[in-house]
């Protein structure tokens, strides 16, 4: 696939905590930092998030008396899964991974930052009404075409690459830059749910 000015790599949320050893650790999760290295070196421009909570998040087990982590509960907005406490602002757990090769990086956007609404999107908090402003970051800057790479592919992942193609953009999956997470069958539904919104699928061989 040829690279043009127009392209973007998005990286979301390659932070201590969904690694090995963090809080909400993502199978294998450390694996997506060598190709998403090497795709950082050569894609023409580069965007990270973060996952970015306040203490006491609504998405975790522990703000929610007798729920459990991977419960779920209602919030005004509907249905959320209750993680283990992850990701809270200023830790060591929402540092973005060590080895990650962030120095091409034009912006880092941080999500989740709302006490009571969880963002698995990088675009759009869960109540599908706040925006984060990253539509109109890329739209002002002429980027058009999406390259998603990170954790968890069956949550940030997905709704990132759900909400960039309800937005307009083009947006690819790149396989081997991204590990998910896999709550009772999350990943296959994930896959299938990318493919049927025009999601494309690619490899970071692909690209370089
Ligand atoms: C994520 C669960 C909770 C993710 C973030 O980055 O996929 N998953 N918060
Ligand atoms: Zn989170």
């Amino acid at each position: 696939m040829m690279l043009t000015d127009t392209d973007v790599l998005l990286v979301i949320d390659v932070q201590n905590d969904f690694l090995p050893g963090g809080a909400l650790a993502v199978p294998d999760g450390d694996a997506v930092v060598a190709p998403i290295n090497r795709l950082a070196a050569c894609v023409p421009h580069v965007t990270l998030t973060q996952d970015w909570h306040p203490p006491g998040h609504a998405s975790f087990h522990g703000s929610h008396p007798g729920k459990a982590p991977f419960d779920t509960t209602d919030l005004s907005y509907g249905e959320q899964v209750l993680w283990p406490e992850h990701c809270v602002q200023g830790t060591h757990g929402a540092e973005l991974a060590a080895g990650l090769r962030t120095e091409r990086a034009e912006l880092v956007i941080r999500k989740g930052t709302h006490p009571g609404i969880d963002s698995y999107s990088a675009f759009m908090e869960a109540d599908r009404r706040t925006r984060t402003g990253l539509a109109g970051y890329l739209a002002e800057r002429g980027l058009t075409r999406l390259f998603l790479a990170g954790l968890a592919t069956d949550f940030c992942v997905l709704w990132t690459a759900l909400d960039a193609r309800a937005a307009g953009f083009e947006a690819f999956v790149i396989e081997d830059a991204v590990r998910g997470i896999d709550l009772d069958g999350s990943l296959a539904r994930a896959w299938n749910e990318m493919e049927r919104a025009g999601v494309g699928r690619t490899a970071s061989s692909a690209l370089g």
